[in-house]
């Protein structure tokens, strides 16, 4: 894959689209319109590195979102696009064929690949429990990241052991920062995780031979800075303190805010609000399933469904896109508030009966 040369490329879509696919890439990480074309030169440059991505302990979901890529022609794209060497859901060949031309791809990029880790990693009793021709998942993944230039570790059971972590975790599974203590890790957690998500770090890897900025858990800035809750399309109806309170009844049909049955959206973070799933508008929260926390340390696999969000009062959401203009106190009547309504500050308390949402003063205001 790593001979195409760039026509092979813009052979499966025109170049118009590609630019444009480049371009929205860049903005969606906050660069300039102007960088879409320099990601589009580094993506379609025959000697970009390539990918090279191991599965251990996962459902595959992480594979199978990448495969639902659409724009521009992903199915066939993805796999010039990135140069995907080697991933043993995708892979043509198998066995020894498979694993031989793993090697020779690694030995020729050394200290430039991208080095993908898909699921968790077993650890418990020498990491036995996950093996791979014969070598526990483990050591191959230290190998590994010794000669990678750059790592990503996608999926939540990846970043910090995700599902497969969950207590009593019998394999002792961890995420791989874990376990590559020493080495620069990102982190694209969800489960799945956003597939766009990857792709622009990969890009942005290959274009500017450097990582994109991270935050503390080593999620980049550009798709994991925002709550879920703050750009949610029922956010409006939370604002003004309308919920279902069961599965089915009127509040739930109606399409109002998912909190009191469990949504962990508030506490969240992820960009699943902004750039949904599968290229169809889709998302968790829009099926009418509260957000799990799929993404989240500490909230997704460990606190159940049905428990409400422990949102800490005087926390202070930015506001979604289209503010509600409401306000809502407990115990209060709905009203509407005046136009520049930029933050809320929300206290909820467990088994509340309502949220109260208290209007703040905009910037301008200040
Ligand atoms: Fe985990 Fe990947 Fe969840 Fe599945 O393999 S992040 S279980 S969607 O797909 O690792
Ligand atoms: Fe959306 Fe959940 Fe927030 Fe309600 S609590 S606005 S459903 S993210
Ligand atoms: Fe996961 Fe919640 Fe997004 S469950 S996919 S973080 S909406």
């Amino acid at each position: 894959m790593k001979n195409r040369s760039k026509e092979s490329v813009f052979g499966m879509c025109s170049r118009r689209d590609f630019l444009k696919y480049c371009t929205v890439m860049a903005a969606s990480m906050g660069l300039p319109l102007a960088a879409g074309e320099r990601i589009a030169e580094a993506m379609t440059d025959p000697k970009r590195p390539p990918v090279i991505w191991i599965s251990g302990q996962g459902c595959t979901g992480c594979t199978e979102s990448l495969l639902r890529t659409s724009h521009p022609t992903i199915d066939s794209l993805i796999l010039d696009l990135i140069s995907l060497d080697y991933n043993e859901t995708l892979d043509a060949g198998a066995g020894k064929q498979a694993e031989e031309f793993m090697d020779r791809s690694v030995e020729a990029n050394k200290g430039k690949f991208v080095l993908v880790i898909e699921g968790a990693i077993p650890t418990k009793d020498g990491g036995i429990y996950c093996q791979i021709a014969g070598e526990p998942f483990v050591k191959i993944v230290k190998e590994m990241a010794d000669k990678a230039g750059a790592i990503i570790a996608i999926g939540s059971c990846a970043s910090w052991g995700g599902l497969v972590a969950s207590d009593p975790n019998p394999t002792g599974a961890k995420g791989a920062p874990e376990v590559l203590k020493d080495k620069a890790v990102v982190t694209i957690p969800g489960c799945p995780p956003n597939p766009y998500n990857f792709l622009s770090t990969v890009a942005y890897y290959i274009t500017f031979k450097k990582l994109p900025e991270l935050d503390k858990l080593g999620r980049p800035k550009f798709a994991y800075s925002r709550l879920v809750h703050e750009n949610c399309e029922r956010r409006p109806h939370f604002d003004a303190g309308r919920f279902a309170e069961e599965f089915g009844d009127e509040g739930h049909r109606k399409g109002y805010c998912l909190y009191k049955l469990g949504c962990k959206g508030p506490v969240t973070y992820n960009n699943c609000s902004i750039l949904q799933f599968n290229d169809v508008g889709t998302w968790p929260v829009r099926c009418g399933h509260p957000c799990f926390g799929c993404s989240e340390k500490g909230v997704g696999f460990t606190i159940p469904l049905f428990v409400e969000a422990d949102i800490k009062k005087d926390t202070v959401f930015t506001p979604a896109a289209t503010p509600a203009g409401i306000k809502y106190e407990r115990g209060g009547k709905v009203s509407g508030t005046a136009a520049g309504l930029v933050g809320a500050a929300i206290g909820a308390a467990a088994g509340a009966a309502a949220v109260t949402v208290t209007r703040m003063k905009s910037e301008d205001e200040k």
